[in-house]
């Protein structure tokens, strides 16, 4: 938590360069930095960056400095601000931070700069958020989405999907006051439904780009899932060209999840191998017990799985059993429905379901599989957003799904026709959670989660 009263300091850059930049922020930031120069706090001019020598309060040098004061509220955090461009030298940082720190200020939390930026109205969450993912931005289509996101396009493509609902809150409210309601010729409620209709897509389209970016930026989590024995740890060896998992002939041997790191079709995957299913009584024995824990983590990894493998093992005497797709599947993770071991059981008529005849020994089969997941992440993928537009947290996916549902709601309503009541309750919650997103006002709580990913510093 940020307490607005108190000045804080930190260093902006980052060790090993020529020039260490101290940012001080806060009421006491220009007196500071001043008595550190030996001046009065006016000598230090608004943006002007002047070489100064910096003194401790016992008047030992401590470095040869460029040091410039920062006026409120032209500045990054809206407070009085002021920088010392010091030699980047840590015993130099160190010093100049411990005589900071003897004046009574207190360094700076991780993102706590751009936090103050937020509450003194300088910045919406959204813009927030998007400068820490500048900071960490490791590619150049990374940088780009982040950008969109610093310099407010993003923003303007929310507000530009709010507004037609907020006009149209304004339509039926509007109704809603002066207690025509009955009056059915006032509202066009077809034009109401179309509008609603219309932002639930372009704000579908918007989430879309979320769940891009999240896998371009973030990576895909691919799952094999099915029953003991199908040959999911052989299939995810034979995929990562390693002997990453332990292989065996007897039913039950994967108990831990196990990870593999691989690059599909550009895309970081993690591919996750996972105990098989089988029914197992917990109580029968530890070894039993350790089963259906790891079972029950298989069945965890289904949740924040992208692309799930399901095997179903050709050879398996009672393949019917293992029909049932698992029910923990996301709406949004893809099923490929394997036939596994298919060499073991040539004769066998697999499922009509069925998507891909895999055996381990034919690499052909192997390659089929890697280019159906290929497949599967490029058509999540997709093209890349217009504009660069795009949204890279969950928060941001979360806020959207919410606001195309409830203008979803609206429009069943206003066709209904229930009450303009709510079609005024469903317009307001699709109008708010846009509002969210960008993050105007925000509950402490999402507050900290948002600037506990920032560095310290920013
Ligand atoms: N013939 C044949 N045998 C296979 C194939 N794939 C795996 N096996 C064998 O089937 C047995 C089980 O393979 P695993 O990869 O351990 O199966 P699993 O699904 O990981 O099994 P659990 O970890 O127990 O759930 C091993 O003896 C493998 O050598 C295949 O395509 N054809
Ligand atoms: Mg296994």
């Amino acid at each position: 938590m940020s307490e607005p009263g108190q000045t804080i300091f930190a260093p902006a850059t980052g060790p090993g360069g020529a020039i260490a930049v101290l940012r001080i922020s806060g009421p006491d930031a220009l007196a500071a930095a001043a008595q550190l120069c030996g001046i009065a706090p006016e000598g230090l001019r608004h943006g002007v960056l002047r070489p100064r020598l910096l003194r401790d309060a016992s008047g030992q040098p401590l470095d040869e400095a460029m040091v410039v004061g920062l006026h409120a509220p032209r500045t990054y955090t809206g407070e009085p601000m002021a920088e010392l461009h010091l030699h980047g030298a840590p015993a130099v940082v160190q010093a100049v931070s411990d005589a900071l720190r003897r004046l009574g200020l207190r360094p700076a939390g991780p993102g706590e700069f751009t936090r103050r930026a937020y509450l003194n109205g300088k910045r919406t969450l959204l813009q927030a958020e998007a400068i820490a993912d500048l900071v960490s931005a490791r590619s150049e289509a990374a940088r780009k989405a982040a950008l969109a996101g610093v310099d407010g396009r993003l923003q303007r493509a929310i507000d530009a999907l709010r507004a037609p609902l907020v006009e149209q809150l304004a339509e039926v409210e509007a109704r809603l006051d002066f207690g025509l309601e009955d009056d059915v010729d006032t509202l066009d409620r077809d034009a109401t439904a179309a509008t609603a209709r219309e932002a639930a897509v372009a704000i579908d389209r918007l989430a879309a780009t979320a769940e891009a970016a999240r896998l371009r930026f973030g990576g895909a989590r691919v799952v094999l899932h099915g029953p003991t024995n199908a040959g999911k740890s052989t299939l995810l060896n034979a995929l990562c060209g390693a002997d990453r998992a332990l292989v065996h002939d007897s039913p039950g041997t994967t108990r831990d999840v196990v990870e593999a790191p691989l690059s599909i079709g550009g895309i970081a995957v993690t591919l996750v191998d996972t105990a098989g299913v089988r029914d197992v009584d917990a109580a029968g024995s530890d070894a039993l017990a350790i089963e259906a824990a790891g079972i029950a983590r298989a069945r965890a990894e289904l949740a924040a799985a992208d692309v799930v493998l399901w095997l179903r093992d050709a050879a398996d005497p009672d393949p019917a059993a293992a029909n049932r797709p698992p029910p923990e599947l996301p709406q949004h993770a893809t099923l490929l429905r394997i036939w596994s071991r298919a060499d073991r059981a040539p004769t066998r008529v697999p499922p009509d379901d069925i998507e891909l005849r895999l055996a381990a020994s034919d690499p052909a089969s192997v390659d089929a599989v890697h280019a159906a997941i290929a497949a599967a992440l490029a058509h999540k993928v997709g093209d890349d957003a217009p504009g660069g537009l795009a949204l890279l947290r969950a928060r941001h996916a979360d806020a959207l799904h919410r606001a195309a549902d409830a203008a979803r709601r609206a429009a069943d309503a206003a066709q209904a026709p229930l009450p303009l009541e709510y079609v005024a309750a469903d317009l307001r919650d699709a109008a708010l959670a846009l509002e969210e997103l960008i993050g105007r006002v925000a509950p402490d709580d999402v507050l900290d989660v948002v600037f506990s990913r920032f560095c310290i510093g920013k």
